[in-house]
């Protein structure tokens, strides 16, 4: 029977219009390609079966996912609000308009972008136009000219090398940066020289009195702070000033903790938006909108963002920035300040209790949504870790951490964060149980032999049946009490 016609049935009195639209949905897609329909299905059971401790991961509203499945897709909107390349664009300039307006509240911002697809998209959007605004633009008014299509060909030459040859300066991979802020196998490298900062090595934190003699030395073009696995607050007050001390734009990538921004959980010297020229974000995080991402930026980029498209991107995704309207406005209710306050306060409990159950914190704590755990004292790789602790129904990744001597594929190091599960609304209680299976389980992982070779693998661990099993129950039982989109039934 069609999912939808049993939840009729059962349902009679007291219907969810997300839960008739959700199933609904399913029966349309299975009468067509029943593999999609059933790996949907799939994935919402694996999501309900597991722990989600991926600090980048969050559950978006049935609201937000709604708003996605529908004819908005079928739209080119090339350009942005009332400026557009396709005639009858005029509901995407209201669902566009919404979005850039419920984003500028959230972080009272002066400008809004929201066509980035992704994060790193943004990041090419924020990178690019820095590029434009501050290099091309200048060059083009240098050698007398108006606009870009006067140039010569050998003018046009001469500009492009130009921007090949400016200078980004992020913080490493190792000590928490994220792919997009100039690692040699991302385009961001190849666009510019892309030069790194660290966390002090012994701290495991930003030292910003280095940071300003390293910025110094280097005189980068960007300084780009953000990251995706550091879990200290930045001073960007500070950043600023080392900014302004080079000369250099300020950007900042909050993907992680756009949410915590959102929820007046950093603020002051902690929020980016009035300290940077240029922000980027994810919308996905702990925001908890849907996959996608925006820039916001000061008045005087406003223009060269505006034209993200052309500069990177091709047509808008209309039905993903109506998800993010959407999200935007969740964002900007009471309850979202309220939710990101928990976010810390849980990723707080969940690292002081590992450590009393004797984990190893990068830096010792956390003073945001996520915490790396140095896995050498168990004698585990981040691969072991993360595939074990997976069979135990708990879901998180293999990390980095600084000075890593395993490298970025097997790793030392796992990071947690706690934005979904607080979507769920756990809390304390959760945190300090969550912390002893996970402990419970590491200390009790050995690393496999291979067969073959009768060496350690480095990815696969083994562990005791019974210790497996009382794991998974444990953490079925916390499931329980949290459950995933309740309203549907599958
Ligand atoms: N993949 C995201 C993360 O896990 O942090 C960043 O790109």
């Amino acid at each position: 029977m069609p999912r939808i016609q049993k939840y009729l049935q059962k349902h009679a009195q007291n219907l969810q219009p997300a839960a008739i639209a959700y199933l609904a949905a399913l029966d349309q897609i299975e009468s067509f390609a029943p593999l999609i329909a059933h790996a949907i299905e799939q994935e919402l059971s694996d999501q309900r079966s597991h722990l989600k401790l991926i600090a980048s991961e969050n559950y978006s509203s049935l609201t937000v996912q709604l708003a996605m499945g529908n004819l908005l897709t079928d739209k080119y909107a090339e350009g942005y609000p009332h400026h557009r390349f396709y005639a009858g664009c005029e509901n995407v300039d209201l669902v566009e308009e919404m979005a850039q307006e419920e984003l500028k509240q959230i972080f009272g911002a002066e400008h809004a972008y929201v066509q980035p697809h992704s994060g790193a998209d943004a990041n090419l959007v924020a990178f690019w136009s820095i590029l434009v605004q501050k290099v091309q633009n200048k060059e083009i008014e240098r050698l007398g000219k108006k606009t870009l299509d006067e140039l010569t060909p050998e003018e046009y030459e001469q500009v492009r090398k130009l921007m090949n040859q400016q200078k980004l300066m992020g913080m490493s991979l190792n000590s928490g940066g994220h792919l997009t802020h100039g690692y040699r196998h991302n385009i961001s490298s190849k666009m510019m020289r892309s030069v790194f900062y660290d966390v002090d090595p012994k701290t495991e934190q930003l030292d910003y009195h280095t940071l300003a003699k390293q910025a110094l030395q280097e005189k980068p073009d960007i300084l780009l702070a953000g990251y995706s696995a550091y879990s200290r607050r930045i001073n960007f007050a500070k950043m600023r000033e080392i900014a302004d001390s080079v000369g250099a734009v300020f950007m900042v990538d909050m993907a992680h903790f756009s949410g915590l921004v959102a929820g007046k959980v950093f603020q002051d010297e902690y929020n980016p938006v009035p300290y940077a020229h240029i922000v980027t974000s994810t919308t996905h995080k702990t925001l908890r909108g849907p996959r996608g991402g925006f820039v916001l930026c000061k008045a005087e980029f406003a223009d060269t963002i505006n034209k993200g498209c052309p500069l990177v991107l091709g047509g808008p995704l209309p039905h993903v920035i109506a998800a993010k309207a959407i999200a935007f406005k969740e964002a900007n209710s009471p309850n979202f300040q309220d939710y990101a306050q928990r976010i810390v306060k849980n990723a707080n409990t969940l690292a002081e209790k590992l450590k009393s159950d004797g984990a190893r914190i990068v830096s010792g704590g956390t003073e945001n949504h996520l915490m790396i755990v140095d896995l050498s004292s168990f004698g585990l790789t981040g691969r072991h870790a993360e595939s074990i602790l997976r069979k135990a129904g708990l879901t998180v990744n293999r990390n980095t951490i600084p000075g890593d001597q395993n490298g970025p594929w097997y790793t030392s190091g796992i990071r947690l964060g706690t934005p979904a599960v607080t979507t769920l609304g756990m809390g304390t209680d959760e945190m300090n149980e969550i912390a002893d299976i996970i402990v419970k389980v590491l200390k009790n992982a050995k690393p496999a032999i291979v067969e073959k070779t009768g060496q350690l693998s480095k990815a696969n661990a083994e562990i005791d049946p019974k210790i497996l099993d009382e794991a998974q129950q444990r953490v079925n039982a916390i499931l329980a009490k949290f459950p995933l989109y309740p309203e549907i039934e599958i």
